[in-house]
């Protein structure tokens, strides 16, 4: 049976990946695009029909299989409605993510956590999904006990109007009036993704631990995140340190990392070769390199990670969970099953 799918958020940076990603699926009927006023009527070609964008009424979603949200507020206010109108919904929101009878997927990571799904399924933030990718395969061979992870986020990350902000900054500095972001961007770095919470921590920074802890299923990982918005437009970087309860030797890694579906190792650094965010851009992979043992302590590591947030941090993961979903035959919402 082919789908009938909607994307809540079609028309924003990480709707307008998910429609790249969706268009290269076989599986799709109809696609419904829905966004908020201000681009309704908007005209997009979808596999080679054009579709309006319209805005959420009563019965968006009657007849709709799956709703992808690509996050932001639509998520508190239609999600579950989705779910009551007998969708499947995979949520890009931090909403649900931490609710107990919500799976939190990576498909290369922890796809059995779909299995007991209720309809709805919460996508990882993107820095997590990013730092999530290169370190369970290393988790796989001997448990990490730290983390500690600073990142390097592009502004694409914060939106659409992030990317114009930038744009704008680096095109007339003579006068900056930051919007999206608390200070001027361009020529600078903003040690703040999300709001401060009460331990002196981001939001963003917290979500790294407590998203990590929940896709690894392991609370017991100590980690510690510095999230940095960087004016780069698009691929987040992330500089990773761990402690395994073993130590693994240095080309055990690297292979266990070059075989790893999803992750590509480029760590050549005689040859100049190693991750960065224009390289990794439009990919779905994450790339891994600067791999080296740490100077004081041989269960230490460290590396340098990137990864397109927007892609696999976001879009591209929403669509894996979905193919995931169809693959275990798990394509069913809590309202299907209870009539
Ligand atoms: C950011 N992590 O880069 C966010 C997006 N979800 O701001």
């Amino acid at each position: 049976k082919k789908l009938n799918i909607a994307v809540v958020g079609a028309t924003g940076a990480v709707g307008t990946e998910i429609l790249k990603i969706l268009e290269t699926r076989p599986y799709i009927q109809h696609i419904k695009l829905f966004a908020t006023e201000r681009s309704k009527g908007t005209r997009i070609r979808f596999q080679g029909k054009e579709h309006q964008v319209e805005t959420i009424n009563s019965q968006a979603f009657k007849g709709v299989d799956v709703a992808l949200f690509a996050g932001g507020k639509a998520s508190q206010e239609y999600a579950t409605e989705a779910l009551r109108q007998g969708a499947v919904v995979i949520d890009n929101s931090s909403t649900y993510r931490l609710h107990d009878d919500v799976p939190l997927v990576i498909p290369e990571v922890n796809p059995h956590a779909l299995n007991n799904h209720k309809g709805l399924i919460a996508n990882p933030n993107c820095s997590t999904i990013i730092m999530c990718m290169a370190l369970k395969p290393i988790h796989n061979i001997s448990p990490i006990k730290r983390i500690i992870v600073s990142t390097y986020q592009a502004v694409s990350g914060a939106g659409k109007e992030a990317i114009d902000e930038l744009y704008e900054q680096i095109n007339d500095s003579s006068n900056i009036q930051p919007k999206v972001f608390p200070h001027q961007i361009a020529y600078n770095l903003i040690p703040h993704i999300d709001v401060f919470q009460d331990n002196g921590f981001t939001k963003e920074e917290m979500k790294m631990v407590k998203e990590t802890h929940k896709i690894f299923d392991d609370k017991n990982i100590a980690i510690t995140a510095t999230t940095v918005r960087v004016p780069v437009i698009r691929s987040h970087s992330e500089s990773i340190y761990i402690e395994t309860e073993e130590k693994i030797p240095l080309p055990l890694v690297r292979k266990v990392l070059a075989d790893s579906p999803g992750v590509i190792l480029m760590d050549e650094p005689d040859k100049n070769i190693y991750p960065m965010p224009l390289k990794a851009s439009d990919h779905d992979e994450v790339f891994v390199g600067r791999l080296r043992e740490d100077i004081y302590n041989p269960r230490g590591l460290n590396m340098w990670v990137v990864g397109d947030q927007l892609r696999k941090g976001a879009a591209t993961n929403a669509v894996q969970i979905l193919d995931e979903l169809l693959k275990r035959n798990l394509l069913y919402s809590s309202h299907y099953l209870c009539g």
